[in-house]
């Protein structure tokens, strides 16, 4: 069976509206301004298994965060990331959870950028500090950090450690901030009927069907 070019166009730019809106829905986006972060490049690593955690602590400069970075390596295990409101507890890790995302598988050796969404916007306060924690739900999961305070806003956590047990000079190579602005909703619209049109004039073309 054999498509026509005007069909397979169809096809393909709805396969992009498609997308498009799917994209939307589940943010599924990169950071787009971004707000706090630790680049790199990784001078040491570290690695834990669950059900354990790391943090990276840090000072809000924005009034709001929506998705996480951070450079992982691990073998099949799934990650959640939580905001917890504070330094808190013997680890800082027992501040109040603010929000958290759903789990996201990190199976790859060697050292990738994983991204974390919050399921919506989180309000920060600025100038305050938070702890952005990543809960190793199953097997075990390996960090990339930095030994020389790269980022001064904040620092490395280790559950079951204090925070100054290694050093208070490690940071977890990661960024956070917020996505890019959506589309909205009227120039998807406006897209789709362009598109439309077109297509709608391309098959009068094409089978010379009668204008009206
Ligand atoms: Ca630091």
């Amino acid at each position: 069976m054999t498509y026509s070019p005007s069909k397979r166009f169809a096809r393909v730019v709805g396969a992009a509206l498609l997308s498009l809106a799917a994209g939307s829905a589940a943010w599924a986006l990169p950071i787009a301004t971004i707000d706090q972060q630790n680049p790199g490049p990784f001078t040491g690593t570290s690695g834990l298994l669950a059900p354990r955690s790391f943090g990276q602590s840090f000072t809000a400069g924005l009034g709001a965060v929506d998705a996480f970075d951070f450079l992982l390596g691990g073998f099949d295990t799934q990650v959640i990331l939580r905001v917890r409101d504070g330094l808190a507890g013997l680890d800082g890790l027992a501040g109040n959870i603010l929000a958290e995302s759903a789990p996201v598988a990190v199976d790859q050796q060697g050292s990738h950028w994983f991204h974390f969404d919050l399921p919506q916007t989180l309000a920060l306060q600025v100038g305050k500090t938070y702890v952005a924690e990543l809960f190793i739900a199953t097997d075990s999961l390996g960090v990339r950090l930095t030994l020389d305070n790269s980022y001064t806003g904040g620092q490395m956590l280790t559950g079951g450690f204090a925070p100054d047990h290694f050093s208070t000079d490690y940071d977890l190579v990661f960024a956070e901030g917020i996505h890019a602005a959506v589309p909205e909703p009227s120039a998807v619209l406006m897209m789709a009927i362009g598109v439309a049109a077109v297509l709608g004039w391309r098959a009068r073309q094409h089978h010379g069907a009668p204008k009206h």
